[in-house]
């Protein structure tokens, strides 16, 4: 294979990406199989990441590639304003299955952020018909990752992605973040300390009154920003508060659903049922852009008043359902059934831990926090460049040792396909040491 000339670079603007550097020396897969990527050269890269955070089931896995192929043949589109086919209600049933409590179902999106977006205007709407039109507020967490759109930006908690934006935001507040270096530092699994930070949610309450708040929305393990698990007891208290005060509680599993946590649903995990869950990524293990968000079925129930034909709900997206979608995520969850990954994600999982923090006491390294298949670890910032040192290893680790991960500014994040085998996890880790005692 011909590798791109620097003409051909010029015109995609990668997202999240400083492109001119980029396109100095491009990192590019062309192909994949299974726990790797190869290049253009046929060099082989571990993907330590399961591409970002969705190729669960590992890369072209025969079934989803069949399902995806026969689904192009038979039924290119069809729309679900309106109409439907068979695939994206046989994906409902799958997805809401999988999913805990009275979650029974599912409007789909293309992405995580339109998942988002759906499950606060679903939340705003619900507020509204019965009567309660005031509750518009949403809370989201700081360092919080809820995709780019403006529910995303409005809820989340990363500077870098509200800070030019905010003019277009709504009304949000803000939990504080779960993590502290002080009481949790190098914690395996979730940490004793930070229960207590779901009851700044009463504050927020006594702030703006419960009548003026819709929603709070968090990741059950905040991802992007580094892998923080949910200290013990904070999501049972959180859950236990918005109930108190009428309050809609919003999962956003699009990193930690389909198994990346060792069950369907980090909510069924962590034994705490919310009322919506927003999916995207590992539906289709990444194969074909699906999101969406599993509904309680009072929820539902409040917009399924009639007359016959009135339109219940206002919103959805020409892809919604898209049949090449459907059939992904139809053989994926399968697929997923099949052979048992979500049960052997949980079983990695002691390995998995064990091995991350072998890297303690390694040159740079200042934490290290994981859960189920999620693992990050923050490296010293280099003085005066923050987010350097972060770079460059992920640089030297896909050049030099073969191996891709995901970084954001100093942190390390891995998240491996769930076929992973212990030998994958002993190579990135390993290769890692080696990277960073010689940096
Ligand atoms: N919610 C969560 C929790 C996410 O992690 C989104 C929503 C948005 O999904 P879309 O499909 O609109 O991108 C995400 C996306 C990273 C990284 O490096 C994480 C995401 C995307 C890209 C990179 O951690 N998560």
């Amino acid at each position: 294979m011909t590798a791109l000339t620097t003409n051909q670079l010029e015109a995609f603007w990668l997202p999240f990406t400083p492109n001119t550097e980029f396109k100095r020396r491009p990192r590019i897969v062309s192909r994949a199989e299974g726990m790797y990527y190869f290049d253009q050269d046929g060099r082989r890269v571990l993907d330590a990441a399961a591409g970002l955070w969705c190729a669960n089931a590992g890369h072209c896995r025969a079934p989803i590639v069949k399902a995806i192929q026969d689904a192009a043949a038979t039924l290119d589109f069809a729309p679900s304003f309106q109409f439907g086919h068979p695939k994206a209600f046989e994906a409902a049933v799958k997805i809401a299955a999988l999913a805990p409590g009275d979650l029974n179902h599912v409007f789909f999106t293309n992405s995580g952020s339109e998942s988002t977006d759906t499950a606060v205007k679903i939340a705003v709407a619900w507020h509204r018909a019965r009567g309660e039109g005031t509750r518009t507020r949403i809370i989201g967490r700081e360092r919080a990752y809820h995709g780019v759109g403006m529910a995303g930006i409005s809820a989340g908690g990363m500077v870098n992605n509200k800070r030019w934006f905010n003019a277009l935001a709504f009304q949000a507040d803000h939990l504080p973040a779960t993590y502290s270096r002080a009481e949790q530092a190098f914690t395996n699994g979730q940490p004793e300390w930070g229960a207590h930070l779901a009851d700044e949610l009463e504050k927020l309450v006594a702030l703006h009154d419960a009548s003026t708040i819709a929603a709070v929305i968090v990741e059950p393990m905040a991802g992007s920003t580094g892998v923080l698990p949910p200290p013990k007891g904070y999501l049972d208290r959180l859950r236990a508060i918005t109930r108190k005060h009428g309050i809609l509680l919003i999962f956003d599993e699009v990193i930690t659903g389909f198994g990346r946590l060792g069950a369907a649903f980090a909510a069924e995990r962590f034994g705490v049922t919310p009322d919506m869950i927003t999916f995207a990524k590992g539906v289709t293990s990444g194969a074909v852009p699906m999101g969406g968000v599993v509904i309680d079925k009072a929820i539902y129930e409040q917009f399924m008043t009639g007359p016959d034909h009135a339109i219940d709900m206002f919103h959805g997206y020409t892809y919604s359902g898209h049949p090449l979608a459907a059939a992904a995520a139809c053989a994926t969850i399968d697929l997923y059934r099949d052979e048992g990954l979500f049960q052997r994600s949980a079983e990695l999982e002691p390995y998995f831990g064990a091995a991350v923090h072998s890297l303690k006491g390694v040159r740079h390294v200042a934490d290290i926090r994981n859960v189920g298949l999620a693992a990050a670890i923050d490296l010293d910032p280099i003085e005066g460049a923050p987010g350097k040192r972060g770079f460059e290893t992920m640089k030297t680790m896909f050049f030099d040792k073969d191996v891709m991960f995901r970084v954001s500014g100093d942190t390390l994040a891995f998240s491996p396909p769930l076929i992973a085998e212990k030998s994958h996890v002993d190579e990135m880790f390993g290769k890692l040491a080696e990277a960073l005692a010689a940096a």
